[in-house]
């Protein structure tokens, strides 16, 4: 029996939210899909109807996980659509998405052509957590011949820096994994920090997993280069209007399983952290190496953002 398209839509949502689809960037291309399935499926019997249900799953994906503008900047690249009749309205929802994951792709591949070009032969390369555009930055050095060595956190309490790790070692390339903790005794091996992005905002901060501002910190003391490689799609249109990013705060079992045995103590398990631009030498984007300063920019710029839009 096929199953309700809504079923479908909040199955794709836990996956998210239990964190089996991980990353801002698979994140935000797991929901476009998500999307363009259930315009696909959805029995609406007019506009006004398919419009309202594509807007109700858009809004169970957008709650997923907060701190990702990638998740709200894909969803509404795929509900920005102008219709007088439901099919065109499904035909635009679907090559919207179809779009999307198309030029997310292609931005990944983007990022590691022009960030690989900061890296020399022999470098050593640190990266936190698992991070889709961090990594394509290396593999595309390695492939262009660099030999390089990576360090890569743990990542804890999801322990993302297996992920990494596993992806790298197929390249052949000699990995170091350490302790969250280990980043300030390894800094000065390091030549070259390049970390991942979930949000950057209008004045170029960054907002990515928790223990990347503890990096940033470190590799400034060090004189370490600091880069940041991102699609254009985690810059956050909403941060021009003064919006905080909302920091998501998840579950005290994964930080200490078994708490509730404990009776005063509470574990706190915020899941990102904020690095002021100062920390940051570098945005990688598919259009171009960008100071962090020029974050504004790129909002206006490339996500078309104006102020007044409502989509939907
Ligand atoms: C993942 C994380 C990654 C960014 C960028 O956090 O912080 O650095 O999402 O990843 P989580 P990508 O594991 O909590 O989702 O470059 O793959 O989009």
């Amino acid at each position: 029996m096929q199953m309700d398209p809504m079923d479908q839509v909040q199955k794709t949502a836990g996956s998210i939210s239990r964190m089996e689809i991980r990353g801002a960037g698979r994140i935000a291309t797991a929901a476009a899909a998500a999307l363009r399935d259930f315009a696909l499926a959805v029995d609406a019997g007019s506009l006004e109807e398919f419009n309202s249900e594509v807007r109700r799953a858009a809004d169970l994906l957008n709650s997923t996980r907060p701190t990702a503008v990638s998740l709200s900047n894909a969803i509404r690249a795929v509900t920005r659509y102008r219709a007088d009749d439901l099919e065109t309205a499904r035909q635009a929802v679907v090559s919207n998405a179809n779009r999307f994951i198309e030029s997310s792709e292609k931005a990944v591949q983007r990022i590691g052509q022009i960030g690989s070009r900061t890296i020399k032969d022999g470098d050593t390369v640190l990266t936190h957590c698992n991070s889709m555009a961090a990594l394509s930055v290396i593999r595309t050095a390695h492939r262009a011949g660099m030999k390089i060595n990576v360090i890569a956190t743990e990542s804890r309490p999801r322990y993302q820096g297996i992920a990494t790790i596993g992806m790298l070692d197929e390249l052949g390339t000699p990995i170091e994994l350490i302790v969250d903790s280990a980043v300030r005794s390894v800094m000065n091996e390091v030549d070259l920090v390049v970390v991942g992005a979930d949000v950057i905002t209008a004045n170029g901060t960054l907002v990515n997993k928790i223990g990347t501002s503890q990096i940033a910190l470190c590799a400034h003391e060090a004189r370490t280069p600091f880069m940041v490689a991102a699609e254009t799609y985690k810059f956050s249109p909403m941060t021009i209007l003064g919006e905080p990013v909302p920091i998501e705060e998840r579950s005290p079992e994964e930080v200490l399983p078994g708490i509730s045995k404990y009776r005063n103590v509470r574990v706190r398990n915020p899941a990102f952290d904020i690095t002021p631009r100062q920390y940051i030498d570098v945005i990688c984007t598919e259009v171009g190496l960008i100071p962090p300063e020029m974050s504004y920019m790129i909002i206006k710029e490339r996500l078309g953002w104006e102020m007044d839009e409502g989509g939907i």
